[in-house]
């Protein structure tokens, strides 16, 4: 079998896909924001620590006419030391075909986790662009450079990314960050990330943060590019910084492990990071003023009337 045959085998299983339904159906009639442009990343299907329940909440709440997946979207690393594939992450690959078809354009980067995608660059499948990196050209002509982001371990060789807590504690830590969340739903509270918490309390997290976004931010200066959007370390963030006598934006998405983050261009090239749980807390709180329950008023005129 040739790669040609190959890629084509692959691309009818995935046109094929969709045509089965999703656990979670899509909501019916909800108004969806409208974006220019959405990038996610880090989403770590096939591992527990992906909030998946969360992204399909966004998905179902957002479009876009363009839709850049920034690596790690699938976690190969773990699925390969033990399977686990919820229905819950069919629903999301479910979601993201299902946006191709309608015809949103979707541009799929792999990133260190899902490096298995990087050997189909410049193929397509379902709809869906593999690149291994993109440029972005925003509403207001701002030039921007789209990437993972793991490339710049490479530069930081003596601080490679989780370096500072190693992978089993990270691990360890996404473990309690589940556990966590698992008590305050019960307790009917929303998400809270743990992790997101305990990194901004270490000292050489914070230092590798701000380095990390120093390196690639120069990176894309030195291409001439007026900004970066990347990955990768799961810090959603917006930074200037100067270089050349001109400012470099750098943009980090963050990730669907810790933070729940997006970022989005409005279709006036203004862009933004979306907090997801905020969004949903806010949400949650808006429905709760507009329609107060009305049992509880009624129950209020019978004690008033005891
Ligand atoms: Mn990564």
């Amino acid at each position: 079998m040739t790669g040609a045959d190959l890629s084509d085998l692959i691309a009818d299983n995935i046109a094929s896909f969709p045509l089965s339904a999703p656990r979670i159906p899509e909501p019916e009639g909800r108004a969806r924001r409208q974006y220019r442009t959405i990038w996610i990343s880090d989403v770590h299907l096939g591992t527990r620590g992906c909030n998946a329940d969360l992204l399909i909440d966004f998905l179902d709440s957002v479009d876009s006419e363009t839709m850049y997946l920034v690596g790690d979207i699938i976690d190969g690393w773990r699925l390969k030391k033990r399977f686990y594939w919820p229905a819950a992450h069919n629903d999301i690959v479910w979601r993201i075909l299902k946006r191709a078809k309608r015809g949103t354009r979707i541009i799929y980067i792999p990133g260190n986790h899902d490096e298995m995608f990087r050997q189909f660059t410049g193929l397509n499948f379902g709809g869906i662009e593999i690149r291994r990196a993109a440029f972005h050209t925003t509403a207001d002509g701002r030039r921007l450079m789209v990437l993972h982001g793991d490339e710049f371990d490479v530069v930081m060789l003596s601080h490679r990314w989780l370096a500072f807590v190693g992978d089993h504690a990270y691990h360890l830590m996404m473990r309690l960050n589940i556990a966590v969340n698992t008590v305050r739903r019960w307790m009917g509270k929303p998400y809270w990330s743990l992790s997101k918490a305990a990194k901004h309390k270490v000292k050489n997290a914070v230092e590798f943060i701000g380095k990390y976004e120093e390196v690639v931010a120069r990176a894309a200066g030195e291409r001439g590019v007026d900004g970066v959007v990347c990955g990768h370390i799961h810090t959603a963030e917006f930074r200037r910084f100067a270089h050349d006598g001109r400012m470099i934006e750098y943009w980090n998405d963050g990730d669907w492990v810790e933070g729940c983050n997006a970022l989005v261009e409005h279709h006036d090239g203004r862009m933004e990071i979306l907090h997801w749980p905020e969004e949903i807390r806010r949400r949650t709180a808006e429905s709760a003023g507009v329609a107060p329950a009305p049992a509880a008023s009624a129950e209020r005129k019978d004690r008033e009337a005891a």
